[in-house]
């Protein structure tokens, strides 16, 4: 697929308003069916380092969790070739070197199966876990599968880059394989975004998103997922290190830390503003003892 100057200007303004831009048919039908081909085998060859099934369901033992079968793989570019050359390919450096306006460093890989019947991920801003100072994450989507409501696409809520890191509330874990969530802003939507296999959704790491389940009865949504800091950032989470450049070489940059205030919706003067209120208990004790975000992204 040729980028042209036009689109990339193009999908630089829409990035900057919204928060996210779909790059369509980034990657080619036969790139889509390798990527499934050696996911899908590497899966059944057994558990890797970081898989992650999900938090247990609120309250339920007994009803079987497609996820079990299908966990989320997490960091294959350390130990996977056509992970880490997906990663950092040329593609996926021009988009985001055309939305960032310089190329970003690359941190972290993730292949989401979501088997029929599977839990989504709840609404969260990815910037929680990767804490990249100064400066925001931005995330590469690839849909391996026609991804639509049915079978569980990604939900974003449109313009929410704009908003500072706000503090997470208990997720329903009936729904969403992770325990915490962003509650929706009020004047804002949640949408779905409905893609096909080889399209590519950039999201800025403020953007609030995440997905419902998979309702559909027969249909997987795959996605390969490369995670990326700000090209001038200084510092991020220790579980994303090493650092790479998008040629592969490595760049050391400081470690940063859990804590720090989130945002909280008040009443001021009639109007709802996010007020920044300091963290709570828990995670001053976290920051004192060294700990390192959650690692869920
Ligand atoms: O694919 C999903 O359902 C959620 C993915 C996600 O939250 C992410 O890539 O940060």
């Amino acid at each position: 697929m040729t980028l042209s100057h036009n689109d990339l200007l193009r999908y630089a303004a829409q990035y900057q308003r919204d928060g996210y831009v779909i790059v369509p048919s980034l990657f080619a039908s036969s790139e889509v069916a390798g990527f499934i081909e050696h996911f899908m085998d590497l899966r059944r060859q057994g558990s890797k380092e970081g898989d992650f099934a999900g938090v247990p369901i609120a309250g339920d033992d007994n009803t079987p969790d497609p996820l079990q079968q299908y966990p989320r793989m997490i960091h294959m570019h350390r130990w996977d070739e056509p992970s880490r050359d997906w990663m950092i390919d040329q593609r996926i450096d021009t988009v985001m070197t055309s939305l960032l306006g310089m190329s970003p460093y690359a941190v972290q890989t993730m292949l989401y199966f979501k088997p029929p019947g599977a839990r989504g991920q709840a609404l969260h801003q990815d910037q929680y876990y990767l804490r990249v100072q100064p400066g925001t994450c931005i995330a590469a989507w690839l849909a391996l599968d026609d991804c639509d409501e049915a079978n569980g696409c990604m939900q974003i809520v449109p313009g929410s880059h704009k908003l500072p890191l706000l503090c997470t509330v208990p997720a329903d874990t009936t729904q969403s394989f992770t325990d915490v969530m962003v509650p929706v802003p009020e004047g804002m939507t949640v949408a779905p975004i409905i893609m096909k296999a080889g399209d590519v959704l950039f999201f800025n790491g403020q953007l609030i998103h995440g997905s419902f389940p998979n309702s559909s009865s027969n249909r997987f949504r795959r996605s390969l997922i490369g995670h990326y800091i700000v090209g001038d950032a200084e510092k991020v989470a220790k579980y994303y290190h090493p650092v790479l450049r998008m040629d592969g070489t490595e760049v050391t940059l400081g470690v940063s830390k859990r804590g720090g205030a989130c945002g909280v919706w008040v009443e001021k003067d009639g109007e709802t503003v996010v007020e920044m209120r300091d963290p709570e208990a828990k995670s001053a004790v976290a920051v004192a003892d060294g700990d390192d975000p959650p690692l869920i992204a």
